[in-house]
């Protein structure tokens, strides 16, 4: 229990915890049976190129999603940037601002125009009705993340892209063990792409798959990862080196084997946080609904200032004094990165709710490094600062210490 003020580590209190707490620390899984896969591999001396743990993977991820075909590779941006290829995207894409910089990286890195569209306050996911308006003769796509696992409005963006007679995929980085309407995600779109990045519910240590049920889609895709090589000598693509490696494939299968227990830790730290959290004012935690298959993966608050009296900045500085490493994902929204903020320095004006979002939200460590007791303590912090209504003297001082 926090009873005053300078027990705060902001104001010389102790921090409350002694070690960083991390958003996105790696859940291991096996270490055991992880090592044993890595003598394996070593004792037959395949270390890349479709061998078979990234064969096994494939089928096992491809299974689990039920979706026809999976492809590994070494990581989800370079799955993003073969699919685009793949399909032929050219001119303009649509796509969010509210995402990781790689997904709309991976249009520009090939000289495919980024068309920011604005998202839906409650999803945080694309908002399918000003997709269409920003469609011209020049869209040839449009690009939907599953951001924090949320489903984007597949139903609808899949009409406007039959409509419109463009290609339709999704980055569901976030959203591995997801299900929209029973069905899990991975199986809409022509596509669908999967980080299984360290920090990822899933991890390969650096990795990625691009999932499809369209069977010349795969073919394509198997050939442009490995260079476009379609036997020996024999090149027909313009392709890339995406493949996945024998020891990603060696911890992404591990990571595989565990999944219902890191489901299990995050869904009972989700709950924590609900418990811990409730009825702070102006502190929501985004709903995660709980009739659908989730990976409780991202734990993301919305703070309101104009209730809190904090802002989300100086929430963000006392936690951090704490050693708990929030994180502001994905401020300051892509449009205002670069190259995109130079590109297109009015992007702003169409993206009322990014922009708002992106000055709100923040999310919190979760997975199997973190215990009931430190959500609970966690939660605590933020209580106190919400609720300890700060002097002008201490605002003053919250505002203008270095982070
Ligand atoms: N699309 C979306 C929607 C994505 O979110 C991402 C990746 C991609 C595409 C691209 O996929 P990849 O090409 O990455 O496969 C992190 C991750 O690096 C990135 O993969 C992820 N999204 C993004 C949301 O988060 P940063 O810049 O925040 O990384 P960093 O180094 O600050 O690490 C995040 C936290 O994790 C830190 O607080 C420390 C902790 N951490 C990290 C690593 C690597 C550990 O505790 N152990 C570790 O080994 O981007």
């Amino acid at each position: 229990m926090i009873n005053n003020l300078s027990e705060l580590a902001f104001f010389g209190g102790e921090p409350k915890f002694k070690e960083k707490l991390f958003v996105g620390r790696p859940n291991i899984g096996d270490r055991q049976k992880l090592l044993e896969r890595i003598n394996d591999m070593l004792d037959r001396r395949w270390l890349s190129n479709n061998g078979a743990f990234v064969q096994d993977f494939e089928r096992r991820v491809a299974d689990y999603l039920g979706v026809k075909h999976c492809i590994a590779v070494c990581n989800g941006t370079i799955a993003l940037e073969l699919v685009i290829r793949a399909l032929e995207l050219k001119g303009e894409v649509i796509v969010p601002s509210f995402t990781f910089i790689a997904t709309v990286h991976a249009l520009q890195w090939q000289e495919i125009t980024p068309v920011f569209c604005d998202i839906d306050p409650e999803t945080h996911t694309l908002n399918p009705w000003r997709v269409e308006s920003l469609i011209t003769p020049r869209t040839s796509g449009i690009i939907g993340v599953h951001v924090w696992g949320q489903p984007c409005d597949v139903e609808t963006l899949t009409q406007i892209a039959d409509k419109c007679g463009l290609k339709l995929m999704f980055d569901a980085s976030h959203a591995f063990g997801c299900s929209h309407r029973g069905m899990m995600l991975g199986n809409f779109g022509s596509a669908e792409v999967f980080s299984f990045h360290a920090t990822k519910f899933i991890n390969s240590f650096e990795g990625g798959a691009i999932v499809t049920n369209n069977d010349e889609l795969n073919q394509k895709l198997r050939l442009m990862k490995n260079f476009g090589f379609a036997g020996y000598d024999n090149v027909i693509y313009l392709g890339t080196n995406g493949k996945m490696s024998e020891v990603s494939a060696a911890m992404g299968l591990t990571s595989l084997e565990s999944i219902e227990e890191f489901i299990d830790v995050n869904r009972r730290n989700y709950k924590c946080y609900q418990e811990g959290l409730a009825g702070i004012p102006g502190v929501s935690l985004f709903s995660i609904d709980e009739a659908e298959k989730h990976n409780y993966q991202y734990i993301v608050l919305e703070i309101d200032e104009a209730q809190t009296q904090v802002s989300r900045d100086l929430l963000v500085k006392i936690l951090h004094a704490e050693n708990v490493i929030a994180r502001r994902y994905f401020y300051p929204g892509c449009h205002r990165m670069e190259p995109y903020q130079s590109y297109f320095p009015h992007a702003g004006l169409l993206l009322a709710e990014t922009e708002k979002l992106t000055e709100r939200v923040l999310t919190l460590p979760t997975g199997t490094a973190i215990s009931e007791e430190d959500i609970s303590k966690i939660c605590q912090i933020i209580r106190f600062a919400v609720v300890s209504q700060f002097n002008s003297q201490e605002m003053h001082l919250l505002k203008t210490s270095y982070q």
